[in-house]
């Protein structure tokens, strides 16, 4: 069986919890995972992890090889401020700490958001048994058995099997030819009219700032806006995509609701969100209900080191590491993914990717996906496509307030890259 299902909750399985959790519940869950917790504080090099719900104080701190919850302030480590919420959310993989952060609902009385965030592979160690990433213990395997290359292309109908295994193995995939230079200009001539009626405030879009001003540098619900689009997304060839792995995979609909956005990339980008540094598309948290998801990116144009390509660590839907920015010291190999017109990439939601920064030309990228099918168990909520669209819109002033932090993405890496041209 080809997998990239990692999922160990189910969607809706939360209740509210608050402080006495920490006291009450989370001591016994340690005695199962506290070992592990342990050893990634030692792979990490971390200290401890201070808490303060509503001025109640909380730390977990290693003790006799064990992940341990206590009382009050610890001596060092970072101290997060949170309410009830957050906490709530945070425990129960909700939110993910970059999440919290990004969403403003974390203060530090001590400590940086780096700090906060480089905890996050722990706290899923030990609330969801996942082991915290150690050098050298992620394996590419080929078909027959010997060792995998992590840098392939295939087509839209090479044989299933070997694309199916590569994406298991990369978490990713290269799709050369997919679609045509026509049918790619038909998109491109529809993303202008959206990029041309977008507003600074429409709640319908993200703004970008270079030499020349504001740009609206992607249109929410561009499929609503694209007759061309829906046509291709419709179509065996894109639907195939869902079809690698031996996953029940559900495409994105393409008639209702926001299912792809429309990115106008321009160079010299100063403010405002255009390119996107290293991420897990997870990052923002829910991993455990939902990875891994697919994201199809649709080469509208083609992409490469001038025009600022997507960047990719292999293997990294198989590592509990920190969802944002990479450290220094992890031992994944980076890949470039420069893609022609027309060209379709696929990335696992888990796999650690970002988008150089154009350096003298645009591009253009539609990125749509396909998630896992809802098991039994899994109690699907609805929101309404009005509440979707206003939290990916808000997004953008999140990610603008995030981008005049001085405590985040400090002594880590961004947007290195291997060069292309
Ligand atoms: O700019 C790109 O091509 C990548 C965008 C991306 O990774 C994201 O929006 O999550
Ligand atoms: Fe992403
Ligand atoms: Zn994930």
């Amino acid at each position: 069986m080809t997998s990239i299902d990692k999922r160990t909750r189910f969607v809706g399985d939360t209740a509210p919890i608050d402080t006495d959790w920490l006291f009450d519940e989370l001591p016994s869950i340690l005695r199962d995972t506290g070992a592990l917790g342990a050893r990634g504080v030692e792979v990490l090099g971390l200290t401890t992890f201070g808490l303060d719900i509503d001025g109640v104080g909380a730390h977990l701190a290693v003790d006799n090889g064990s992940l341990v919850v206590r009382e009050g302030d610890a001596d060092d480590g970072p101290i997060a401020l949170l309410d009830v919420d957050a906490l709530s959310n945070l425990m129960q993989d909700l939110a993910s700490t970059f999440g919290t952060t990004l969403a403003g609902g974390v203060q530090f009385r001590r400590g940086t958001a780096d700090e906060f965030i480089a905890w996050e592979p722990v706290l899923r160690a030990i609330l969801d048994a996942r082991p915290v990433y150690e050098p050298g213990s992620i394996e590419f395997i080929a078909r027959d058995g010997g060792p995998l290359d992590v840098r392939q292309s295939f087509r839209i109908d090479s044989p299933r099997e070997d694309v199916g295994h590569f994406l298991a193995e990369a978490g990713y995939l290269h799709l050369e030819g997919v679609f045509t230079e026509a049918e790619m200009a038909a998109v491109s001539a529809e993303l202008s009219d959206a990029v041309a009626a977008a507003t600074l405030d429409d709640g319908a879009s993200w703004w970008a700032r270079n030499d020349d001003g504001w740009f609206a540098s992607r249109i929410l619900g561009f499929n609503l806006k694209s007759p061309a689009l829906r046509e291709l997304l419709d179509s065996d060839r894109f639907r195939t995509i869902g079809t690698f792995t031996d996953d029940e995979m559900v495409q994105r609909t393409p008639h209702e609701g926001d299912s792809a956005e429309g990115l106008d990339k321009k160079p010299g980008v100063v403010e405002g969100i255009s390119d996107v540094s290293w991420h897990k598309d997870c990052s923002l948290g829910g991993h455990s209900r939902r990875c891994c998801g697919m994201t199809v990116g649709i080469s509208v144009t083609g992409a490469d080191q001038q025009s600022g390509e997507l960047g990719l660590v292999p293997g990294s839907h198989r590592a509990n590491v920190q969802q944002v920015n990479l450290r220094h010291d992890l031992d994944l190999p980076r890949v470039a993914l420069p893609t022609r017109t027309g060209d379709v990439t696929v990335h696992c939601s888990c796999t650690l990717h970002m988008s150089r920064p154009p350096a003298s030309r645009g591009r253009r990228v539609v990125y749509t996906g396909f998630g896992l099918a809802a098991r039994p168990g899994d109690v699907v909520e609805t929101l309404s496509p009005e509440e979707i669209r206003r939290n990916r819109a808000a997004l953008n002033d999140q990610t603008r307030n995030l981008q005049r932090r001085d405590d985040f993405g400090v002594d880590v890496e961004t947007f290195e890259l291997e060069t292309t041209t």
